[in-house]
């Protein structure tokens, strides 16, 4: 049956676009081949790694016939896949080539404030940042963005973002499938929108603003909806939500059962089975899919359940998109060797010592403010009643401390709260846990009205004057104030 939404949907977006456009989006979708971002290693010497990275805008056809102005990272659209490993010092040059500031932020590593590329280290232009730390933490699927403060939502909405791999000896003894490209993919999930000429639609509306910019065209690494034609029998898929705002609960149109072995911060320790898995913005998670017996899934995001019965809750997804359906690119494995695979279990040993005592509680109230004056100033999102703010410090921490930060979300709208320099656990949540949740994380999200425990073993990279940062992932809420720092002493 058609609902009557999806007709008025489908009503409204040819009212928004031409038919040509529609056509040329509906085309692009049904041959698209899967675009692996080129992988960039830098240049290696001994146990020093030297990356160059120029900060560009270009322009990419992502819909047939149409050439759309875009921002990237080392290429026209979207960041280079960067890879090093674990014990290696990196020394960053970025080059920002673009008329405008930016930033570009390591998510999810730890490493000294200054060199973490948040709203602290902005690049004017022409000019180039240094950036350097040592990976200290295990394998992992990080990824790189701009944090440029107010403008971080417009310029990773235009292409700033990219994919960062760890490496590590004890991942590479597990046998997993982890040739780049060919049974190791890389799976950037963003959605967009389109105006007339081809050019990328951002925030034209109010909503958009309050519930963060949900596109109507999936692309994933930058790609309309792809097919990835695959050779061998068993892939990794590393899934990264890359949206603004939307969140995806992503499965198989057959409803296959699929593996998850890694989150935000690495490996899991076991791996566990699924058939869905939820991410937010900002969130990773690792998949292997068994394609022994061929087929053509096609991985998709369907709507999540509703967590609250409450009416109003439902009616704000629906507002919000949160409802709509979409296929987010299909798999070609019907040239796959029908030889059985080996599925692991057991992964990593994890590194938590469970013996240090915790040292401070702190709790974040995630809040909106409803007043006209705070939207005028681009601050009517808040934590604690506070918005960001450059030059307050709200949260002192010790080097090398356990933490227990109590996530609250007080308003109708779920919020992914991530936390700049550390990977933590999940230790309670009133909602149920999703498989990824049993991993490091550094971003998690909280559903209205929730309220979710952390427990956080801060890094030892001490800079009293240099902020981190801890807010919502949602990039239009982060620029509107959900942000807030602390110093490591
Ligand atoms: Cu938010």
């Amino acid at each position: 049956m058609v609902s009557r939404r999806r007709l008025l949907q489908a009503a409204l977006l040819t009212a928004l676009l031409p038919a040509s456009l529609v056509q040329a989006v509906a085309r692009a979708q049904s041959r698209n081949t899967f675009q692996v971002p080129p992988l960039y290693t830098g240049r290696k010497e001994g146990k020093d790694r030297y990356f160059d990275l120029q900060v560009q805008s270009g322009s990419a056809e992502i819909i047939p016939g149409y050439q759309t102005p875009t921002l990237g990272i080392n290429q026209p659209f979207l960041g280079v896949t960067l890879r090093a490993n674990r014990g290696e010092r990196l020394y960053f040059t970025v080059e920002n080539r673009l008329p405008k500031e930016t930033t570009l932020h390591w998510h999810g590593m730890k490493l000294p404030a200054r060199a973490d590329g948040g709203p602290h280290q902005p690049i004017a232009p022409g000019a180039v940042w240094n950036s350097e730390f040592t990976i200290q933490q295990p394998a992992a699927t990080l990824w790189y963005h701009s944090h440029q403060l107010h403008q971080t939502g417009v310029q990773v909405y235009h292409g700033l973002a990219g994919l960062f791999l760890i490496d590590d000896e004890e991942s590479q003894r597990l046998n997993l499938p982890s040739t780049y490209g060919i049974d190791d993919f890389p799976v950037i999930i963003q959605d967009r929108d389109f105006n007339r000429d081809g050019t990328l639609q951002y925030l034209t509306t109010m909503r958009d603003r309050m519930m963060g910019k949900r596109g109507g065209t999936i692309l994933v690494n930058g790609v309309v909806s792809p097919l990835l034609k695959v050779e061998k029998p068993l892939i990794r898929l590393r899934l990264l939500n890359g949206a603004n705002a939307r969140i995806y609960r992503l499965e198989f149109d057959d409803h296959r059962p699929f593996k998850v072995i890694g989150s935000d911060g690495g490996l899991l320790e076991q791996s566990r089975d699924a058939r869905s898995v939820i991410l937010a913005p900002g969130e990773r998670a690792e998949i292997l899919v068994d394609l022994s017996a061929g087929g053509v899934p096609i991985l998709r995001h369907r709507p999540h359940n509703q967590r609250s019965p409450q009416r109003e809750m439902s009616m704000m997804q629906r507002m919000m998109g949160e409802q709509d359906q979409f296929d987010i690119f299909q798999i070609d494995a019907t040239g796959v060797e029908s030889k059985p695979v080996a599925l692991p279990t057991y992964l990593v040993k994890s590194s938590v010592d469970r013996s240090l005592p915790v040292q401070a509680e702190r709790t974040m109230n995630l809040q909106m403010m409803m007043n006209p004056a705070r939207f005028l100033m681009r601050d009517q999102f808040a934590i604690n009643g506070k918005s960001m703010k450059m030059s307050r410090i709200d949260e002192v921490v010790n080097a090398g401390a356990v933490e227990i930060w109590k996530i609250n979300n007080h308003t109708m709208m779920p919020h992914p709260f991530h936390i700049h320099n550390v990977q933590f656990q999940i230790i309670k949540r009133d909602g149920q846990r999703e498989p990824h949740e049993f991993g490091f994380k550094d971003t998690v999200l909280v559903h209205p009205k929730e309220s979710v425990i952390l427990r956080i073993q801060f890094p030892k990279h001490r800079d009293p004057h240099t902020p981190y940062m801890y807010h919502c992932h949602i990039l239009e809420h982060e620029d509107q104030g959900m942000m807030g720092q602390f110093v490591v002493v």
